[in-house]
């Protein structure tokens, strides 16, 4: 048996959380890999819609959802989007399971954040400010809390300790902060998370394999917002690729079956960094405006541009996608004209790939398709897809020699073409 992986291969909010709903029904375990509640994954069906944060996607099925050890864990986020579910009668303890291994986003994680941010001022990373960065950084700096610390008779001590360290460090910001609700909240979540059952995920994922279970792994983030080939600092702290879901579960890289990569039929990135086909125009707002582009963590803004194959490429290469999931190219329907950036022009001279150095002006090359002015929401079957976008589905395909096995058409459940 192998695990599958879907994950996203551009700068987050591909529509993960759609599309693992979608694929649930063929696997018995979701298991999140990496991230925390810096992620919005967004589900839509029988007119209800969910934002999940922590929960893996397949919590509306009969399915063991797992958070890995690779996962990080603000208490609090946790236990609103539990009790969010609870509330409409679900039994979470019996299909929700968490790593002991997955560090816990302290009050002060999410303080140092702010503050970091703060003091950067124009060069900040426009992090979620949820805590992720200084919980990472806790954790390879081997001093983080783990969810499995929260049953040790040594658990206050150890919060206690770390707390301070992060007092100790808020001196070098100038940046005025309370935390005594939130942390009244974190101790209440606590006891909240010790409903569910704490296991060790290496071992749990491994049973389930030799037990034949079918697993499906769920990443967060985008592949170029990871922090080893990400655009470096403008990016979040884990590895959002899928070795991630080989270090985030406990899993043997020979153990990872079809890696699905979804990307959208253009382009956005919430946060700072570099973006070479960013639209700062009124084509770039109606994107934004028609795909309602905005964090679903944040609220904030998303910056919108065109298809990167370049950048598509790059996350093909790392990832090693069997198959792609392609999304809202609905929001594209009243297009005249779409183009994909197919190179980059760097100091007067044409590239193929994403050059190292950020600061480098891009200015990339576009090859261009006319719209298809139809409205594909309806589509059902990829027949019915007008010839328009089947040229742009087959001009990608053909470029990264990886086929297109579903076309998203729609927030909705429904709105899927699975290409047989
Ligand atoms: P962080 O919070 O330290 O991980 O931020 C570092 C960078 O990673 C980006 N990042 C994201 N990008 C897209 N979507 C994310 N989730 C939310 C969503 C974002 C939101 O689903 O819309 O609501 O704003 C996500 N999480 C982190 C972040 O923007 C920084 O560039
Ligand atoms: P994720 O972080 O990758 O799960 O993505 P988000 O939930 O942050 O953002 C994706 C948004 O697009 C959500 O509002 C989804 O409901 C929506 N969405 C997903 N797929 C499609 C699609 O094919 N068409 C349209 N119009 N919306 C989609
Ligand atoms: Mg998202």
């Amino acid at each position: 048996m192998k695990v599958d992986v879907v994950l996203g291969l551009q700068w987050g909010d591909e529509g993960k959380g759609k599309v693992v709903d979608v694929l649930t029904p063929k696997y018995e375990v979701i298991a999140r890999f990496q991230g925390g509640p810096n992620a919005g994954h967004s589900l839509e069906f029988n007119d209800s819609k969910f934002v999940l944060h922590t929960i893996p996607s397949g919590i509306f099925h009969d399915t063991i959802n797992l958070i890995g050890n690779g996962v990080v864990i603000d208490p609090v986020i946790l236990s609103e989007e539990i009790k969010q579910l609870e509330d409409q009668g679900a039994d979470l303890t019996k299909k929700l399971i968490v790593s002991k291994r997955a560090h816990l986003i302290l009050p002060t994680h999410r303080i140092l954040d702010a503050a970091s941010e703060a003091s950067k001022g124009k060069t900040k990373i426009g992090s979620t400010l949820k805590g992720i960065g200084p919980t990472y950084m806790d954790k390879t700096g081997r001093n983080g809390l783990r969810v499995g610390d929260t049953i040790s008779p040594a658990f206050m001590q150890k919060y206690q300790a770390l707390k301070q360290k992060h007092t100790d460090m808020l001196k070098h910001y100038d940046y005025q902060y309370d935390i005594t609700e939130y942390e009244q909240k974190w101790f209440e979540g606590i006891e909240n998370l010790k409903r569910f059952k704490f296991i060790e995920s290496e071992h749990e994922i491994n049973m389930y394999l030799k037990e034949g279970k079918t697993i499906l792994a769920e990443g967060a983030q985008g592949s170029l917002l990871d922090i080893e080939f990400g655009s470096y600092p403008f990016v979040t702290s884990s590895n959002t690729i899928c070795a991630g879901a080989c270090t985030g579960l406990g899993l043997a890289p020979s153990r990872i079956g079809n890696v699905y990569g979804i990307f959208k039929a253009y382009c956005t990135r919430v946060g700072s960094g570099p973006f070479p086909t960013e639209l700062d125009d009124e084509v770039g707002e109606e994107i934004r405006r028609i795909g309602r582009e905005f964090g679903a963590t944040t609220g904030r803004p998303r910056r919108t541009g065109w298809l990167d194959l370049v950048a598509l490429k790059y996350a093909v290469m790392l990832n090693g996608v069997t198959g792609f999931i392609m999304t809202k190219a609905d929001i594209l329907d009243s297009f005249d004209t779409i183009k994909v950036a197919v190179g980059y022009k760097v100091n007067g001279e044409v590239i193929d790939y994403l050059p190292y150095d950020i600061e480098a002006k891009i200015e990339p090359v576009y090859k261009e398709f006319k719209g298809w002015k139809t409205d594909i929401s309806k589509c059902k079957t990829y027949e019915e897809l007008p010839a328009e976008l089947k040229d742009y589905i087959k001009y990608i395909e053909t470029e990264t020699g990886v086929p297109i096995q579903v076309v998203s058409v729609g927030p909705d459940r429904e709105a899927t073409i699975v290409r047989s």
